[in-house]
């Protein structure tokens, strides 16, 4: 082993290091950071037919976990089987979705509309749009009870557009989208994991101006960025904290004290020489009980809408603390053993383990901010985030060495201490460029060290080539033994960040068909009762309301209530459909054909769209889910009567 991949270095020594040699690689173009990768392809030939074994499903069989995958730019939630790595579902969130209609229902616009913010509100209408139809989904997490999952929510941000979701597990539906006020670029999100996820706690990663009304510009000396506490159960922003530097990913501990953020642009730059031109960056640590007192006592300012607590440094007040980190920090871990913070340091090899115990004596005791750091081992190149097995190792990907590394904490602590000991288990060569890495149940107090999913930016030659670009390579890793064993190789399209792998026994609350009194439809059931209709029964009924026209259709496969109606060219037709089928699996569609309309409706479902009637002539709908022998039947047509001259 080289002394670069030996722990127990002094911080001088490793601190050196950070500003020569390794910031240097990560500048390098992709093609030479590939390189080092590609000559290790052959290694992967390591898999033991064993572990290959366990994910192998017979027919029938079902997983062990349930996994919730990001998926980046293309804005949705994927459900994967673990260890299988099959994917069971997409849910879309963000993203416009052709199947389920998500992006165009009454029901899905209203989520995506209701917690947007005026200034967002405004553009789209004046470029005739409603929504939003792209997000860039990062990181997906589960709401906890008692630091475990608890079955009941998955939280999500979306960096593109300054949001954060939420999906209800009940159903699998997101069920509120809130558009962050005053921040830029939500990026890093986690729920609170003690004593429950009251808040979601989102960063703000570009700096902006405070009020960003144009009135600055070009003067990034009045930048500032926006942590965000988000109330979990209202879906509103709960309050703010002004910060000093940008936010990129956050982490809370196990005792509800504290939030945690990584910091890579202390320096305020805006562009890349400037981002890296201190040779410390810091975590900001955020004192909860203090924020929430000077809530309390008013010691706030407002700022569309939300209290807005001042963070930044040089306030000498108890809200935060920053810990100095090698420049350019990445991923944030808060390991299961309710003390160690693991901050992974991208440009520097190392990672930073704090004792979050010390933190209370950096608050009130006047302590110095580095005096939390308990270990700090030098692991390889490009650390980026760290998984947990619960038996007291770390996994650490090493995105420029296209590596994952198991160490061993209390092995980092005693050389960090000076003891002669290396805490670097093995490094396994993943495929390629890992970005974040997950262990199965890992976040949580219930870190069971079954299974580690590698998510690697990069596949150039693992799969068939399908064209310059390319997928990402999911990577699924047996963690069971001593040592860590790749038995899965799996595509994925652009370009999931994170991951979780949660256990099936958690997900009590999951249905299989809808409840006919659901939320998510009550406004289509208002408006029913308002027409004198029974959307419970098998109806079929058009109401005229001047130019708008309401139709209630039932669906019983394989036939929909009314085999026709009729409107006239340029009216404001709303179709609401109620699947009255009770069967499992039994999901009924509406498509209007060639008017752009498609959407889903689940067993015991209602959901609505509404549109404009074309061009005069006969339209015909249909079921576009395959439901029934009589499926290609259950049609009907939509007479387009011209307007009077
Ligand atoms: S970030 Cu993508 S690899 Cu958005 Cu969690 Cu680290
Ligand atoms: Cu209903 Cu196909
Ligand atoms: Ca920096």
């Amino acid at each position: 082993m080289s002394d670069n991949e030996k722990g127990g270095i002094s911080r001088r020594g490793l601190l050196g290091a950070t500003a020569g040699g390794v910031a240097l690689g990560a500048l390098a173009p992709r093609a030479a950071m590939l390189g080092g990768g590609a000559g290790l392809a052959t290694m992967a030939g390591m898999s033991s037919a064993a572990a290959a074994a366990k994910i192998h499903l017979a027919p029938g069989e079902l997983d062990e976990y349930y996994g919730f995958w990001s998926s980046g730019q293309t804005g949705e939630l994927r459900i994967l089987g673990v260890p299988s790595m099959r994917e069971l579902m997409r849910v879309p969130v963000f993203n416009r979705c052709s199947a389920t209609g998500w992006g165009q229902t009454n029901e899905s616009l209203k989520v995506m509309t209701e917690n947007m913010t005026e200034k967002t509100r405004k553009y789209l209408e004046a470029n005739g749009k409603k929504v939003h139809d792209n997000g860039d989904l990062h990181h997906v997490h589960m709401s906890f009870t008692e630091g475990k999952y608890d079955g009941r929510f998955l939280f999500m941000n979306d960096k593109a557009n300054t949001r954060v979701a939420r999906v209800r597990c009940d159903v699998m539906k997101t069920d509120a989208i809130l558009e962050i006020p005053n921040a830029k670029g939500i990026h890093g999100l986690r729920p609170q994991k003690w004593p429950r996820t009251t808040y979601v706690f989102a960063n703000g990663e570009d700096e902006a101006p405070m009020v960003n009304d144009g009135k600055v510009l070009d003067d990034p000396s009045q930048y500032v960025n926006f942590f965000t506490a988000v109330d979990a159960d209202k879906m509103k922003v709960a309050w703010q904290v002004i910060v000093s530097g940008n936010l990129d990913n956050t982490d809370a501990d196990y005792e509800g004290k504290w939030a945690f953020s990584t910091c890579y642009n202390s320096e305020m730059g805006t562009n890349l020489g400037e981002m890296m031109e201190a040779e410390m960056d810091h975590v900001v640590v955020f004192n909860i009980a203090e924020i929430e007192k000077g809530i309390a006592t008013g010691d706030f300012i407002e700022l569309n809408g939300v209290k807005v607590i001042d963070g930044r440094k040089g306030q000498n007040k108890n809200y935060t603390r920053y810990i100095p980190i090698a420049n350019n920090p990445h991923g944030c871990n808060m390991a299961p053993d309710k003390i160690h913070l693991c901050i992974n340091g991208k440009l520097s090899p190392t990672v930073s383990v704090i004792d979050v115990r010390k933190l209370d004596a950096v608050f009130y005791d006047g302590a110095e901010p580095r005096s939390v750091i308990v270990a700090e081992p030098q692991l390889g190149l490009g650390p980026l985030h760290t998984a947990f097995d619960g038996k007291g190792n770390a996994y650490t990907s090493l995105f420029l060495d296209s590596q994952v590394v198991k160490w061993n904490i209390e092995k980092a602590i005693a050389a960090y201490n000076g003891d002669e000991v290396d805490p670097i288990i093995q490094k396994l060569d993943v495929h390629y460029q890992p970005g974040h890495l997950k262990t199965s149940m890992g976040e949580t107090l219930e870190a069971d060290g079954k299974w580690l999913v590698v998510l690697c930016k990069f596949s150039k030659d693992r799969f068939l080539n399908v064209g310059p670009l390319k997928p990402e390579n999911d990577q699924l890793v047996d963690i069971s033994g001593d040592q860590m064993v790749i038995v899965h190789d799996g595509p994925t399209f652009a370009e999931p960040h994170d991951a979780i792998a949660v256990h099936a026994s958690k997900m009590t609350n999951i249905r299989s068909v809808w409840d006919r009194n659901d939320p998510m439809w009550a406004d289509a059931r208002a408006q029913a009762e308002k027409d004198g209709v029974n959307i419970d029964d098998f109806v079929g009924e058009v109401i005229r309301d001047g130019n708008k026209v309401r139709v209630y259709l039932s669906g019983i496969a394989p036939a929909y209530s009314l085999e026709k109606f009729t409107v006239t060219e340029g009216d404001e037709v709303t179709v609401i459909v109620t699947n009255l089928d009770e069967v499992d699996d039994l999901t009924h569609g509406f498509t209007m054909g060639n008017h752009g309309v498609a959407m889903e409706i689940g067993p015991l479902a209602t959901a609505s769209v509404t549109f404009v009637a074309g061009q005069p002539g006969v339209y015909w709908y249909y079921c576009q889910w395959f439901c029934h022998a009589l499926h290609m039947e259950m049609r009907g047509r939509m007479f387009v009567e011209p307007k009077a001259a």
